[in-house]
Parts: structure tokens; C-alpha cells; sequence
């Protein structure tokens, strides 16, 4: 059967991986299976074929034949829970791998997100200036502790997991800040994700949609 996802016509990002089919189509390439994309414009994403899909009207979702999921930390999770590659297999070890999935989506990603909507959408808000060094410090809260945890291991627990794969994932939206660079294991860790084959290959794929074409004449 083969698996079909949907992403970005054209991603806002501009081929930066930044939006989040680039998680699954990571998890996919690192467990070696084949996926198809359908590319969904935003008008389309409000329509109601991809409304039965995604009751909020979003990307990126999941089908296997008349199997479908939205959120990428639950596509992220079936794949795992059916292909080796993205955790292990002792219980407890895949537990804790687990627990750095929901880590990485309701612990450390939510500053994020307010950070890109501070820098994003507040930006000509007349308290903008004012809020933007709270938002960057609950951030900064996050990065500490994380940095701590982290030490010097190459991953969060162990081998590779889809614990890493998320949180390199969120990670990665903070390049333009300049705040991971702050943390220097932590960038190196994420450095160390992108340098995976299986990531190389979701990042080109998901580009060759997403870079600006050059204009014609
Ligand atoms: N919780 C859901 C999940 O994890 O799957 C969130 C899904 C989500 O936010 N999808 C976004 C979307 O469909 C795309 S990834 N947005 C359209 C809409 O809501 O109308 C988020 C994203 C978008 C763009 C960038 N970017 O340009 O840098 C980065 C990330």
C-alpha cells in the first residue's frame, strides 16, 4: 500500500524544512520506506477533501489506503510503532524515547512557537519591543535545561530515537534566532541530525518543491 503524504504547494520557508511534513518524510526515510506527496495549496487545505483528512485544515497527513492520521507527532509514532529504526526495542528504553517525543512537542516546542509568532505576526505591535526579551528568555529557560540534560551524549537517550527526531526538528525553528547557537552542545546536536543521511534526504526531497524557481526571461 502505498503511504501518501501531503505537505505545502509551495512552503512559506522557501525550501528551509521548517514546516512539519519534513519530520515525517525524515521518519519515513530513516525506517527506508517509500512515500508519495500530495501537495495541497492553502485554498485547498480548507476544502472539503482535505477537511475529512485534517479537521483543522492543516499539513501534513498520513494515508495508507483507507488508513489516515493527522498530527506529526501521531504519524511520527505509527511509523515508528511499526518499522525498526526509530526506537528501541527493550520496553522501558522505548519508553523513555517516547517520553522525549512529548518532550519535545508540549515542553520545548510551545516557546518556540511563541517566539515565531512574537517575531512573525507582533512584530508592528506597538508592545512588541517590550514583550520580545520575555519571550526570548522562556526560550532561553527551555534551552538551559535541555543543554544540561543533553551534556555531552550525542543523543537524548542512547541510540538515536524519534525522541531526537522531533526535538532536532523543533530545534531547528530557532536557527534564525540566533538562540541555539547560544547552547553549544545543543547546536552541535542538532548538526548532528541534519547530518544524517535519512534527514539529507527528507531536506533535498521536500526542497525540490520548495525552493524559489527562477523567474522566467
Ligand atoms: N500540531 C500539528 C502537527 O504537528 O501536525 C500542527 C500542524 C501545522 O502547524 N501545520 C502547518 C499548517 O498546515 C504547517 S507546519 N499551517 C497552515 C494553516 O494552519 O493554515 C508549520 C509551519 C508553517 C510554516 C513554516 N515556515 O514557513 O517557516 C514553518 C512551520
Amino acid at each position: 500500500m502505498t503511504i501518501i503524504i501531503t505537505a505545502f504547494e509551495r512552503s512559506p520557508d522557501g525550501g528551509k524544512g521548517l514546516a512539519r511534513d519534513t519530520r515525517v518524510r525524515w521518519a519515513l526515510e530513516e525506517v527506508g520506506l517509500a512515500y508519495a506527496v500530495r501537495p495541497v495549496s492553502f485554498q485547498a487545505m480548507k476544502e472539503a477533501a482535505h477537511l475529512a483528512l485534517h479537521p483543522f485544515c492543516q499539513i501534513p497527513t498520513y494515508e495508507e489506503g483507507d488508513f489516515a492520521l493527522f498530527e506529526t507527532g501521531a504519524i511520527v509514532f505509527h511509523i515508528a510503532e511499526r518499522h525498526a529504526g526509530l526506537w528501541p526495542f527493550e520496553s522501558e528504553a522505548r519508553a523513555r524515547a517516547i517520553m522525549w517525543m512529548f518532550a519535545a512537542l508540549s515542553t520545548v516546542e510551545p516557546p518556540i512557537l511563541e517566539l515565531a509568532n512574537a517575531t512573525l505576526l507582533e512584530r508592528d505591535k506597538p508592545w512588541s519591543q517590550e514583550r520580545l526579551p520575555l519571550v526570548q528568555d522562556r526560550v532561553r529557560d527551555r534551552l538551559r535545561q535541555l543543554a544540561a540534560r543533553l551534556g555531552e551524549a550525542s543523543w537524548l537517550d542512547g541510540a538515536f530515537s524519534a525522541g531526537d527526531l522531533l526535538m532536532v526538528s523543533v530545534l531547528l525553528r530557532l536557527r534564525s534566532s540566533g538562540l541555539l547557537d547560544e547552547f553549544a552542545n545543543l547546536a552541535a546536536y542538532v548538526a548532528r541530525g541534519e547530518a544524517r543521511p535519512a534527514y539529507q534526504r527528507a531536506f533535498t526531497a521536500q526542497l525540490a518543491i520548495n525552493a524559489p524557481k527562477p523567474s522566467a526571461g
